[in-house]
């Protein structure tokens, strides 16, 4: 089995690849021409999704089996500097993708295609109607959201009118070694690192602590993109996330638990989002009973393992 991850050189990219190529897909990968991807790979192209006809080219000689769509403009915040290029990336480069998976499929070669979409798409979700189900009205409050959710619509679309074999995911928190320390579990782990350096004196500073996230390890959720590949149905949409909500507060504990020296905690009212959404975590029980996966990582390694990749920087 072959697999192409589109958008490979970001931060879930390399999990992917290695967790597919451990079950025995040939894995190829694309990035952008600006980027370097250093993880496994038979063959690594450079495509920009939103040139018409890049993606396509790659699809005509990576002959995929399974196609994994990574690449997006991801973050909330540069969402509302450039919504423009946002829907650009978003909705316009997964037309792109679709549209070079449906030339395939006309040509004899019929992929399966997981479109990557985010808890995002929920939008303000009231903590009485939580856990969040797929079937939860959405209401997207950003850029961002929206644009993930046209691309879920896509998917749909694509599946009903072409017969496309469309799986879509809506990814809750996830998390782990080589995420940007604007996420905020990288974001206290740096910081500790650093103190721990004594390149900084030892106080962290946090935002809103009482925040409940579903938080989950990178390579758990890499497990279950690849596990609905192989049983996901066709014009579905999936929840991945762990189920369970945990408190700002206990990250920062555990955190602050494999610390090597004593911190002080304050905070910082920068850090603090007045319209946080308290309470956010995923109904599981339609990726759990149809291909079985569970999260196996629990917090306090992958806090280790963060911590390490920072302490391990030098
Ligand atoms: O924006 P950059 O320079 O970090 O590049 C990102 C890349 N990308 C593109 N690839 C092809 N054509 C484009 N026009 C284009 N624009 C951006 O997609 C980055 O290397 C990759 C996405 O990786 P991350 O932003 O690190 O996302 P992550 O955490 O790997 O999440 C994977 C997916 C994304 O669709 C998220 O929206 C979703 O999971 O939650």
């Amino acid at each position: 089995m072959k697999a192409l991850i589109i958008g490979a050189a970001g931060f879930v990219g390399g999990y992917l690849a290695s967790e597919l190529s451990e079950r025995g897909y040939a894995v190829s990968v694309t990035k952008l021409r600006s980027e370097s991807y250093n993880g496994i790979a038979e063959r690594v192209y450079d495509a920009d999704i939103t040139i018409p006809g890049e993606i396509a080219g790659v699809m005509l000689d990576a002959t995929p089996d399974a196609v994994f769509h990574l690449a997006a403009q991801s973050s909330v915040k540069v969402s509302w500097k450039k919504p423009a290029l946002t829907v650009d990336v978003n909705i316009k480069g997964t037309t792109e993708v679709l549209e070079a998976c449906r030339e395939m499929k006309e040509a004899g070669r019929p992929a399966r295609i997981l479109l990557i979409g985010s808890a995002e798409e929920y939008g303000k979700v009231r903590p009485q109607d939580c856990p969040i189900k797929e079937e939860t009205v959405c209401v997207p409050a950003n850029i961002y959201a929206l644009s993930k959710l046209t691309q879920n619509h896509l998917g749909r679309l694509y599946n009903e009118v072409y017969g496309l074999d469309t799986v879509s995911v809506r990814a809750f928190n996830h998390t782990g070694p080589g995420q940007s320390s604007s996420f905020v579990l990288p974001d206290f782990c740096y910081q500790v690192s650093e103190i721990e350096k004594g390149r900084r004196e030892a106080v962290i500073s946090v935002g809103n602590l009482d925040a409940m996230r579903d938080f989950t390890d990178v390579r758990d959720i890499v497990r279950a993109y690849s596990a609905l590949a192989e049983k996901g149905r066709a014009g579905e949409t999936y929840n991945v996330g762990s189920g369970r909500a945990l408190k700002i507060s206990e990250v920062l504990c555990a955190v602050l638990e494999e610390a090597r020296v004593p911190i002080k905690v304050v905070k910082d009212p920068a850090r603090m989002r007045p319209s946080d959404v308290p309470l956010q975590v995923a109904d599981i029980s339609k990726l759990q009973s149809e291909t079985g996966w569970s999260p196996r990582i629990e917090l306090r390694q992958t806090v280790r393992d963060t911590l390490n990749a920072y302490r391990a920087l030098g």
